[in-house]
Protein backbone atom coordinates (compact mmCIF):
# COMPACT_ATOMS: atom_id res chain seq x y z
CA UNK A 1 0.00 0.00 0.00
CA UNK A 2 1.15 3.49 -1.13
CA UNK A 3 0.76 6.81 0.94
CA UNK A 4 -1.21 9.38 -0.08
CA UNK A 5 0.64 12.50 -1.53
CA UNK A 6 1.50 15.01 1.07
CA UNK A 7 -0.96 17.36 2.43
CA UNK A 8 -0.65 21.14 1.68
CA UNK A 9 -2.68 23.91 2.96
CA UNK A 10 -4.05 25.41 0.24
CA UNK A 11 -5.35 23.26 -2.90
CA UNK A 12 -6.60 24.20 -6.43
CA UNK A 13 -10.20 22.57 -6.52
CA UNK A 14 -9.29 19.78 -9.30
CA UNK A 15 -5.96 19.18 -7.21
CA UNK A 16 -8.09 18.82 -4.39
CA UNK A 17 -9.32 15.55 -5.99
CA UNK A 18 -5.82 14.52 -7.59
CA UNK A 19 -7.46 14.26 -10.92
CA UNK A 20 -4.03 14.59 -12.68
CA UNK A 21 -3.32 11.12 -11.43
CA UNK A 22 -5.87 9.87 -13.86
CA UNK A 23 -3.86 11.49 -16.90
CA UNK A 24 -1.02 10.13 -18.94
CA UNK A 25 1.95 12.04 -19.50
CA UNK A 26 1.34 13.03 -22.93
CA UNK A 27 -1.77 13.92 -21.91
CA UNK A 28 -0.81 16.20 -19.02
CA UNK A 29 1.95 17.61 -21.34
CA UNK A 30 -0.87 18.75 -23.58
CA UNK A 31 -2.94 20.13 -21.01
CA UNK A 32 -0.22 22.08 -20.00
CA UNK A 33 0.88 23.34 -23.48
CA UNK A 34 -2.67 24.63 -24.48
CA UNK A 35 -3.01 25.97 -20.93
CA UNK A 36 0.39 27.84 -21.30
CA UNK A 37 -1.19 29.47 -24.76
CA UNK A 38 -4.43 30.45 -23.43
CA UNK A 39 -2.54 32.30 -20.46
CA UNK A 40 0.39 34.10 -22.48
CA UNK A 41 -0.95 34.60 -26.19
CA UNK A 42 -5.03 34.55 -25.39
CA UNK A 43 -5.94 35.68 -21.64
CA UNK A 44 -4.11 39.38 -22.40
CA UNK A 45 -6.82 40.02 -25.35
CA UNK A 46 -10.18 38.00 -24.61
CA UNK A 47 -12.07 40.77 -22.35
CA UNK A 48 -10.87 43.75 -25.16
CA UNK A 49 -12.30 41.14 -28.12
CA UNK A 50 -15.27 39.85 -25.75
CA UNK A 51 -16.37 43.91 -25.60
CA UNK A 52 -15.37 44.73 -29.31
CA UNK A 53 -17.35 40.99 -30.65
CA UNK A 54 -13.98 40.52 -32.89
CA UNK A 55 -11.98 37.21 -32.68
CA UNK A 56 -8.89 38.02 -34.78
CA UNK A 57 -8.36 36.05 -37.57
CA UNK A 58 -4.02 35.77 -36.78
CA UNK A 59 -5.35 33.34 -34.16
CA UNK A 60 -6.51 30.64 -36.43
CA UNK A 61 -2.74 29.89 -37.83
CA UNK A 62 -1.92 30.25 -34.14
CA UNK A 63 -3.96 27.61 -33.20
CA UNK A 64 -2.85 25.49 -35.92
CA UNK A 65 0.82 25.86 -34.89
CA UNK A 66 -0.43 25.03 -31.49
CA UNK A 67 -1.43 21.59 -33.02
CA UNK A 68 -5.11 21.94 -31.37
CA UNK A 69 -7.10 22.16 -35.38
CA UNK A 70 -8.36 18.52 -35.96
CA UNK A 71 -5.73 17.18 -33.27
CA UNK A 72 -8.08 13.70 -32.27
CA UNK A 73 -7.64 13.03 -37.02
CA UNK A 74 -4.77 10.99 -37.92
CA UNK A 75 -3.03 11.89 -41.42
CA UNK A 76 -3.11 15.01 -43.25
CA UNK A 77 -1.44 17.35 -40.75
CA UNK A 78 -3.40 16.30 -37.95
CA UNK A 79 -1.66 15.40 -34.80
CA UNK A 80 -3.32 12.21 -34.40
CA UNK A 81 -4.10 12.92 -30.09
CA UNK A 82 -6.48 10.50 -28.43
CA UNK A 83 -9.53 11.90 -27.51
CA UNK A 84 -8.80 12.48 -23.85
CA UNK A 85 -6.50 14.82 -24.83
CA UNK A 86 -8.59 16.46 -27.25
CA UNK A 87 -10.91 17.35 -24.48
CA UNK A 88 -8.54 18.80 -22.30
CA UNK A 89 -7.40 20.44 -24.86
CA UNK A 90 -10.69 21.60 -25.26
CA UNK A 91 -10.90 22.53 -21.44
CA UNK A 92 -7.79 24.63 -21.37
CA UNK A 93 -9.36 26.61 -24.28
CA UNK A 94 -12.30 27.08 -22.47
CA UNK A 95 -10.75 28.45 -19.48
CA UNK A 96 -9.63 31.22 -21.58
CA UNK A 97 -13.19 31.70 -23.35
CA UNK A 98 -15.88 29.77 -25.04
CA UNK A 99 -15.26 31.46 -28.19
CA UNK A 100 -11.97 30.07 -28.40
CA UNK A 101 -12.90 26.50 -27.95
CA UNK A 102 -15.92 26.92 -30.28
CA UNK A 103 -13.29 28.00 -32.92
CA UNK A 104 -11.37 25.03 -32.31
CA UNK A 105 -14.85 22.50 -32.08
CA UNK A 106 -15.94 24.22 -35.25
CA UNK A 107 -12.89 23.57 -37.29
CA UNK A 108 -11.60 20.32 -36.05
CA UNK A 109 -15.02 18.34 -34.98
CA UNK A 110 -17.60 19.89 -37.65
CA UNK A 111 -15.61 21.03 -40.43
CA UNK A 112 -12.62 18.87 -40.64
CA UNK A 113 -14.44 16.02 -39.57
CA UNK A 114 -17.10 16.00 -41.94
CA UNK A 115 -14.49 15.89 -44.98
CA UNK A 116 -12.46 13.39 -42.84
CA UNK A 117 -15.02 10.59 -41.93
CA UNK A 118 -17.06 11.21 -45.62
CA UNK A 119 -15.10 13.05 -47.81
CA UNK A 120 -13.16 12.02 -50.90
CA UNK A 121 -9.55 11.62 -50.73
CA UNK A 122 -9.24 14.99 -53.23
CA UNK A 123 -11.87 16.65 -50.81
CA UNK A 124 -9.60 15.57 -47.95
CA UNK A 125 -6.14 16.45 -49.42
CA UNK A 126 -7.40 19.38 -50.90
CA UNK A 127 -8.89 21.24 -47.64
CA UNK A 128 -7.40 18.92 -44.28
CA UNK A 129 -3.92 20.23 -44.05
CA UNK A 130 -4.97 23.82 -45.06
CA UNK A 131 -7.19 23.06 -41.94
CA UNK A 132 -5.01 21.67 -39.69
CA UNK A 133 -2.29 24.31 -40.19
CA UNK A 134 -4.91 27.12 -39.95
CA UNK A 135 -4.35 28.59 -43.08
CA UNK A 136 -7.79 27.96 -44.22
CA UNK A 137 -10.94 28.54 -41.81
CA UNK A 138 -13.94 25.76 -42.16
CA UNK A 139 -17.65 26.49 -41.05
CA UNK A 140 -20.87 23.74 -40.63
CA UNK A 141 -23.90 24.77 -42.09
CA UNK A 142 -26.48 22.78 -40.63
CA UNK A 143 -29.32 25.02 -38.53
CA UNK A 144 -31.77 27.12 -40.12
CA UNK A 145 -33.64 29.76 -39.08
CA UNK A 146 -36.90 27.27 -38.57
CA UNK A 147 -34.64 23.70 -38.20
CA UNK A 148 -32.31 24.22 -35.18
CA UNK A 149 -33.56 21.74 -33.09
CA UNK A 150 -35.19 19.40 -35.98
CA UNK A 151 -32.74 19.73 -38.77
CA UNK A 152 -34.84 16.95 -40.65
CA UNK A 153 -36.89 19.67 -41.51
CA UNK A 154 -34.18 21.67 -43.55
CA UNK A 155 -35.53 23.97 -46.40
CA UNK A 156 -32.02 24.47 -48.05
CA UNK A 157 -32.53 22.48 -51.51
CA UNK A 158 -29.62 20.88 -53.39
CA UNK A 159 -30.26 20.17 -57.70
CA UNK A 160 -29.33 18.32 -59.79
CA UNK A 161 -28.69 20.81 -62.94
CA UNK A 162 -26.45 18.38 -65.60
CA UNK A 163 -23.63 17.09 -64.35
CA UNK A 164 -23.33 19.86 -61.50
CA UNK A 165 -25.21 20.70 -58.08
CA UNK A 166 -27.41 24.36 -57.68
CA UNK A 167 -27.70 24.82 -54.01
CA UNK A 168 -30.18 27.13 -52.92
CA UNK A 169 -31.21 27.94 -48.75
CA UNK A 170 -30.33 30.07 -46.00
CA UNK A 171 -28.46 28.90 -42.64
CA UNK A 172 -28.88 30.36 -39.58
CA UNK A 173 -26.54 30.70 -36.38
CA UNK A 174 -23.26 29.42 -38.48
CA UNK A 175 -20.17 29.45 -36.23
CA UNK A 176 -16.81 30.75 -38.41
CA UNK A 177 -19.63 32.04 -41.15
CA UNK A 178 -17.69 34.90 -41.75
CA UNK A 179 -14.09 34.10 -41.26
CA UNK A 180 -14.60 30.34 -43.17
CA UNK A 181 -12.90 29.58 -46.75
CA UNK A 182 -14.92 26.52 -46.78
CA UNK A 183 -18.17 25.74 -45.43
CA UNK A 184 -19.82 22.08 -45.41
CA UNK A 185 -23.53 22.88 -45.95
CA UNK A 186 -26.53 20.43 -45.29
CA UNK A 187 -28.91 20.08 -48.12
CA UNK A 188 -32.27 17.96 -48.94
CA UNK A 189 -32.09 16.09 -52.26
CA UNK A 190 -34.09 14.10 -53.81
CA UNK A 191 -32.12 11.25 -52.40
CA UNK A 192 -32.19 12.69 -48.61
CA UNK A 193 -30.23 14.79 -46.72
CA UNK A 194 -27.01 15.08 -48.37
CA UNK A 195 -23.54 16.86 -47.75
CA UNK A 196 -21.73 20.06 -49.74
CA UNK A 197 -18.20 21.14 -49.86
CA UNK A 198 -18.55 24.77 -50.26
CA UNK A 199 -15.64 27.09 -50.93
CA UNK A 200 -16.88 30.65 -49.51
CA UNK A 201 -15.59 32.10 -52.80
CA UNK A 202 -17.98 30.15 -55.00
CA UNK A 203 -20.35 32.86 -56.93
CA UNK A 204 -23.92 33.41 -55.01
CA UNK A 205 -22.36 32.44 -51.33
CA UNK A 206 -22.45 35.12 -49.13
CA UNK A 207 -22.42 35.27 -45.12
CA UNK A 208 -23.50 38.20 -43.25
CA UNK A 209 -22.24 38.84 -39.38
CA UNK A 210 -24.79 38.56 -36.21
CA UNK A 211 -24.85 41.31 -34.18
CA UNK A 212 -25.99 42.37 -31.32
CA UNK A 213 -24.67 39.35 -29.57
CA UNK A 214 -24.90 38.43 -25.25
CA UNK A 215 -23.28 35.61 -25.82
CA UNK A 216 -20.16 34.02 -27.42
CA UNK A 217 -19.18 37.56 -28.41
CA UNK A 218 -15.32 37.01 -28.93
CA UNK A 219 -16.87 34.29 -31.96
CA UNK A 220 -18.08 35.65 -35.21
CA UNK A 221 -21.85 34.05 -35.34
CA UNK A 222 -23.50 34.23 -39.07
CA UNK A 223 -26.25 34.13 -41.44
CA UNK A 224 -25.24 31.65 -44.79
CA UNK A 225 -26.94 32.67 -48.10
CA UNK A 226 -26.67 29.90 -51.10
CA UNK A 227 -28.68 31.93 -53.95
CA UNK A 228 -27.95 29.96 -56.83
CA UNK A 229 -24.57 28.28 -56.03
CA UNK A 230 -23.69 25.86 -58.78
CA UNK A 231 -21.04 23.41 -57.50
CA UNK A 232 -19.21 20.46 -59.73
CA UNK A 233 -20.67 16.72 -58.46
CA UNK A 234 -17.38 16.51 -56.65
CA UNK A 235 -17.95 19.15 -54.25
CA UNK A 236 -20.60 16.50 -52.79
CA UNK A 237 -19.30 14.30 -49.83
CA UNK A 238 -19.65 10.65 -51.30
CA UNK A 239 -20.03 9.17 -48.04
CA UNK A 240 -22.44 10.86 -46.40
CA UNK A 241 -26.17 9.96 -46.43
CA UNK A 242 -29.11 11.00 -44.60
CA UNK A 243 -29.41 13.16 -41.32
CA UNK A 244 -27.39 10.49 -39.50
CA UNK A 245 -24.02 11.91 -41.25
CA UNK A 246 -24.23 15.71 -39.56
CA UNK A 247 -25.37 13.91 -36.16
CA UNK A 248 -22.56 11.93 -36.41
CA UNK A 249 -20.19 14.90 -36.85
CA UNK A 250 -22.22 16.60 -33.52
CA UNK A 251 -21.43 14.08 -31.47
CA UNK A 252 -17.44 14.70 -32.07
CA UNK A 253 -17.99 18.34 -31.10
CA UNK A 254 -20.34 18.16 -28.15
CA UNK A 255 -17.54 15.23 -27.04
CA UNK A 256 -15.38 18.12 -26.95
CA UNK A 257 -18.15 20.39 -24.79
CA UNK A 258 -17.81 17.77 -22.18
CA UNK A 259 -14.48 18.74 -21.30
CA UNK A 260 -14.93 22.53 -22.35
CA UNK A 261 -17.42 23.44 -20.52
CA UNK A 262 -15.53 22.33 -17.26
CA UNK A 263 -12.86 25.06 -18.24
CA UNK A 264 -15.20 27.55 -18.39
CA UNK A 265 -15.98 26.71 -14.50
CA UNK A 266 -12.80 25.66 -13.50
CA UNK A 267 -11.49 29.20 -14.58
CA UNK A 268 -14.96 30.93 -12.72
CA UNK A 269 -14.27 29.26 -9.23
CA UNK A 270 -10.22 29.88 -9.44
CA UNK A 271 -11.08 33.55 -10.17
CA UNK A 272 -14.29 32.90 -7.22
CA UNK A 273 -11.65 31.75 -4.95
CA UNK A 274 -8.66 34.16 -5.05
CA UNK A 275 -11.11 37.69 -5.14
CA UNK A 276 -13.04 35.54 -1.64
CA UNK A 277 -9.36 35.39 -0.29
CA UNK A 278 -8.44 39.10 -1.01
CA UNK A 279 -11.81 40.54 -0.17
CA UNK A 280 -12.18 41.58 3.31
CA UNK A 281 -15.80 41.72 4.30
CA UNK A 282 -17.41 42.78 7.81
CA UNK A 283 -13.86 43.10 8.85
CA UNK A 284 -12.70 39.56 8.07
CA UNK A 285 -11.82 37.79 4.28
CA UNK A 286 -15.23 37.00 2.54
CA UNK A 287 -13.67 33.18 2.33
CA UNK A 288 -13.97 32.75 5.83
CA UNK A 289 -17.58 32.47 6.16
CA UNK A 290 -19.19 29.52 5.94
CA UNK A 291 -21.95 30.66 3.60
CA UNK A 292 -18.91 31.48 1.29
CA UNK A 293 -17.71 28.18 1.66
CA UNK A 294 -20.59 26.30 1.43
CA UNK A 295 -20.92 27.84 -2.14
CA UNK A 296 -16.77 26.96 -3.02
CA UNK A 297 -17.14 23.23 -1.43
CA UNK A 298 -20.42 22.57 -3.48
CA UNK A 299 -19.13 23.94 -6.88
CA UNK A 300 -15.92 21.95 -5.87
CA UNK A 301 -17.83 18.77 -5.89
CA UNK A 302 -19.69 19.72 -8.99
CA UNK A 303 -16.59 20.62 -11.15
CA UNK A 304 -14.96 17.50 -9.63
CA UNK A 305 -17.65 14.79 -10.83
CA UNK A 306 -17.92 16.64 -13.69
CA UNK A 307 -14.35 16.45 -14.34
CA UNK A 308 -14.94 12.46 -13.29
CA UNK A 309 -17.50 12.47 -16.05
CA UNK A 310 -15.93 13.96 -19.09
CA UNK A 311 -12.68 11.62 -18.12
CA UNK A 312 -15.15 8.82 -17.99
CA UNK A 313 -16.28 9.17 -21.94
CA UNK A 314 -13.09 9.76 -23.21
CA UNK A 315 -11.80 6.62 -21.47
CA UNK A 316 -14.80 5.04 -23.56
CA UNK A 317 -14.33 6.83 -26.63
CA UNK A 318 -10.78 6.24 -26.95
CA UNK A 319 -11.35 2.54 -25.99
CA UNK A 320 -14.51 1.29 -28.58
CA UNK A 321 -16.73 4.66 -28.94
CA UNK A 322 -18.71 6.50 -26.92
CA UNK A 323 -22.72 6.41 -27.80
CA UNK A 324 -24.97 9.07 -28.61
CA UNK A 325 -27.00 9.26 -25.53
CA UNK A 326 -23.84 9.04 -23.70
CA UNK A 327 -22.14 12.05 -25.02
CA UNK A 328 -26.12 13.53 -24.19
CA UNK A 329 -25.62 12.32 -20.28
CA UNK A 330 -22.36 14.30 -20.07
CA UNK A 331 -23.00 17.79 -22.17
CA UNK A 332 -26.53 17.96 -20.49
CA UNK A 333 -24.98 17.36 -16.84
CA UNK A 334 -21.57 19.34 -17.57
CA UNK A 335 -22.66 22.72 -19.73
CA UNK A 336 -25.60 22.71 -17.16
CA UNK A 337 -23.61 21.98 -13.90
CA UNK A 338 -20.62 24.81 -15.81
CA UNK A 339 -23.79 27.59 -15.93
CA UNK A 340 -24.81 27.02 -12.22
CA UNK A 341 -20.33 27.56 -10.79
CA UNK A 342 -20.34 30.51 -13.38
CA UNK A 343 -23.48 32.27 -12.07
CA UNK A 344 -22.51 31.40 -8.68
CA UNK A 345 -19.36 32.64 -8.49
CA UNK A 346 -19.92 35.97 -10.35
CA UNK A 347 -22.35 36.20 -7.53
CA UNK A 348 -19.06 35.46 -4.77
CA UNK A 349 -17.70 39.06 -6.86
CA UNK A 350 -20.44 41.13 -5.52
CA UNK A 351 -20.74 44.34 -7.67
CA UNK A 352 -17.18 44.00 -9.44
CA UNK A 353 -18.37 40.71 -11.07
CA UNK A 354 -20.46 42.42 -13.66
CA UNK A 355 -17.38 44.17 -15.11
CA UNK A 356 -14.92 42.16 -17.70
CA UNK A 357 -12.54 42.72 -15.22
CA UNK A 358 -13.45 39.17 -13.75
CA UNK A 359 -14.26 36.43 -15.82
CA UNK A 360 -17.47 34.48 -14.24
CA UNK A 361 -20.42 36.63 -15.82
CA UNK A 362 -18.36 36.33 -19.14
CA UNK A 363 -18.31 32.55 -18.87
CA UNK A 364 -21.74 32.27 -17.79
CA UNK A 365 -22.95 34.40 -20.62
CA UNK A 366 -21.06 32.04 -23.10
CA UNK A 367 -22.14 28.99 -21.17
CA UNK A 368 -26.20 30.31 -22.24
CA UNK A 369 -25.18 29.47 -26.08
CA UNK A 370 -23.43 26.16 -24.93
CA UNK A 371 -26.41 25.45 -23.09
CA UNK A 372 -28.22 25.79 -26.61
CA UNK A 373 -25.83 24.65 -29.21
CA UNK A 374 -24.72 21.27 -30.50
CA UNK A 375 -28.33 20.22 -29.11
CA UNK A 376 -30.08 22.44 -26.36
CA UNK A 377 -30.51 20.86 -23.01
CA UNK A 378 -33.63 19.77 -23.87
CA UNK A 379 -32.79 17.48 -26.73
CA UNK A 380 -30.30 16.01 -24.47
CA UNK A 381 -32.82 15.11 -21.73
CA UNK A 382 -35.27 13.66 -24.73
CA UNK A 383 -31.80 11.91 -26.06
CA UNK A 384 -31.68 10.29 -22.50
CA UNK A 385 -35.42 9.29 -22.29
CA UNK A 386 -35.71 7.72 -25.43
CA UNK A 387 -32.47 5.49 -24.16
CA UNK A 388 -34.46 4.65 -21.13
CA UNK A 389 -37.69 3.71 -22.15
CA UNK A 390 -37.37 3.48 -25.87
CA UNK A 391 -39.94 5.86 -27.07
CA UNK A 392 -38.71 9.16 -29.00
CA UNK A 393 -40.49 12.22 -27.63
CA UNK A 394 -38.47 14.59 -30.18
CA UNK A 395 -41.99 15.07 -31.80
P1 LIG B 1 -33.51 10.41 -35.77
O1 LIG B 1 -34.60 9.68 -36.49
O2 LIG B 1 -33.34 10.21 -34.32
O3 LIG B 1 -32.10 10.11 -36.48
C1 LIG B 1 -31.91 10.26 -37.87
C2 LIG B 1 -30.73 9.38 -38.22
O4 LIG B 1 -29.58 9.85 -37.54
C3 LIG B 1 -29.09 8.84 -36.64
N1 LIG B 1 -28.67 9.54 -35.42
C4 LIG B 1 -27.40 9.72 -35.09
N2 LIG B 1 -26.27 9.31 -35.68
C5 LIG B 1 -25.13 9.66 -35.10
N3 LIG B 1 -25.07 10.40 -33.98
C6 LIG B 1 -26.18 10.85 -33.36
N4 LIG B 1 -26.09 11.60 -32.28
C7 LIG B 1 -27.42 10.50 -33.92
N5 LIG B 1 -28.70 10.76 -33.59
C8 LIG B 1 -29.46 10.17 -34.51
C9 LIG B 1 -30.25 7.89 -36.43
O5 LIG B 1 -29.79 6.61 -36.08
C10 LIG B 1 -30.92 7.92 -37.78
O6 LIG B 1 -30.15 7.12 -38.65
P2 LIG B 1 -30.89 6.30 -39.84
O7 LIG B 1 -29.76 5.56 -40.50
O8 LIG B 1 -31.88 5.41 -39.16
O9 LIG B 1 -31.53 7.33 -40.71
O10 LIG B 1 -33.64 11.95 -36.12
P3 LIG B 1 -34.67 13.03 -35.62
O11 LIG B 1 -35.01 13.87 -36.82
O12 LIG B 1 -35.80 12.41 -34.86
O13 LIG B 1 -33.78 13.95 -34.65
C11 LIG B 1 -33.26 13.52 -33.46
C12 LIG B 1 -32.58 14.70 -32.72
C13 LIG B 1 -33.61 15.68 -32.21
C14 LIG B 1 -31.84 14.08 -31.54
C15 LIG B 1 -31.58 15.42 -33.65
O14 LIG B 1 -32.24 16.07 -34.69
C16 LIG B 1 -30.74 16.42 -32.91
O15 LIG B 1 -29.69 16.07 -32.37
N6 LIG B 1 -31.15 17.74 -32.89
C17 LIG B 1 -30.30 18.81 -32.36
C18 LIG B 1 -29.62 19.52 -33.51
C19 LIG B 1 -28.28 20.06 -33.12
O16 LIG B 1 -27.65 19.66 -32.18
N7 LIG B 1 -27.77 20.96 -33.94
C20 LIG B 1 -26.44 21.48 -33.75
C21 LIG B 1 -25.99 22.27 -34.95
S1 LIG B 1 -24.24 22.52 -35.05
C22 LIG B 1 -23.90 23.55 -33.78
O17 LIG B 1 -24.69 23.87 -32.98
C23 LIG B 1 -22.50 24.04 -33.69
S2 LIG B 1 -22.27 25.09 -32.36
C24 LIG B 1 -20.72 25.68 -32.51
C25 LIG B 1 -19.72 25.04 -31.58
O18 LIG B 1 -19.71 23.83 -31.40
O19 LIG B 1 -18.96 25.77 -31.01
P1 LIG C 1 -35.27 25.90 -31.22
O1 LIG C 1 -35.07 24.57 -31.84
O2 LIG C 1 -36.32 26.79 -31.80
O3 LIG C 1 -35.58 25.69 -29.67
C1 LIG C 1 -36.20 26.71 -28.84
C2 LIG C 1 -36.58 26.03 -27.52
O4 LIG C 1 -37.55 25.01 -27.80
C3 LIG C 1 -35.39 25.32 -26.85
O5 LIG C 1 -35.51 25.41 -25.46
C4 LIG C 1 -35.60 23.88 -27.28
O6 LIG C 1 -35.01 22.93 -26.41
C5 LIG C 1 -37.13 23.79 -27.24
N1 LIG C 1 -37.63 22.68 -28.05
C6 LIG C 1 -37.47 22.47 -29.38
N2 LIG C 1 -38.05 21.31 -29.74
C7 LIG C 1 -38.57 20.79 -28.61
C8 LIG C 1 -39.27 19.57 -28.30
N3 LIG C 1 -39.52 18.66 -29.24
N4 LIG C 1 -39.65 19.35 -27.03
C9 LIG C 1 -39.38 20.25 -26.05
N5 LIG C 1 -38.70 21.41 -26.27
C10 LIG C 1 -38.30 21.64 -27.53
N6 LIG C 1 -25.62 25.65 -35.91
C11 LIG C 1 -24.88 25.15 -36.93
O7 LIG C 1 -25.39 24.42 -37.77
N7 LIG C 1 -23.56 25.46 -37.06
C12 LIG C 1 -22.94 26.28 -36.18
O8 LIG C 1 -21.72 26.53 -36.33
C13 LIG C 1 -23.69 26.84 -35.10
N8 LIG C 1 -23.11 27.72 -34.23
C14 LIG C 1 -23.89 28.34 -33.28
C15 LIG C 1 -23.32 29.34 -32.49
C16 LIG C 1 -24.10 30.01 -31.56
C17 LIG C 1 -23.50 31.12 -30.76
C18 LIG C 1 -25.47 29.65 -31.39
C19 LIG C 1 -26.31 30.34 -30.37
C20 LIG C 1 -26.01 28.65 -32.16
C21 LIG C 1 -25.23 27.99 -33.12
N9 LIG C 1 -25.79 27.03 -33.98
C22 LIG C 1 -25.05 26.49 -35.00
C23 LIG C 1 -27.22 26.74 -33.91
C24 LIG C 1 -27.63 25.85 -32.73
O9 LIG C 1 -27.27 24.53 -32.94
C25 LIG C 1 -29.15 26.01 -32.56
O10 LIG C 1 -29.37 27.31 -32.04
C26 LIG C 1 -29.73 24.95 -31.65
O11 LIG C 1 -29.66 23.68 -32.23
C27 LIG C 1 -31.19 25.26 -31.24
O12 LIG C 1 -31.95 25.57 -32.34
P2 LIG C 1 -32.88 26.91 -32.34
O13 LIG C 1 -32.00 28.04 -31.97
O14 LIG C 1 -33.58 26.95 -33.63
O15 LIG C 1 -33.89 26.69 -31.16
Amino acid sequence: MTSAAPAKDIYAPLELLDVDRLLDEDERDIAATVRRFVENRLRPGVADWFESATLPRELAKEFGDLGVLGMHLDGYGCAGTNAVSYGLACMELEAGDSGFRSFVSVQGSLSMFSIYRYGSEEQKTAWLPLLASGEAIGCFGLTEADFGSNPAGMRTRARRVGGDWMLNGTKMWITNGNLADVATVWAQTDEGIRGFVVPTDTAGFSANVIHKKLSLRASVTSELVLDNVRLPASAQLPHARGLGAPLSCLNEARFGIVFGSLGAARDSLETAIAYTRQRDVFDRPLSSFQLTQEKLANMTVELGKGVLLALHLGRIKDAEGVRPEQISFGKLNNVREALAIARECRTLLGGSGITLEYSPLRHANNLESVLTYEGTSEMHLLSIGRALTGHAAFR
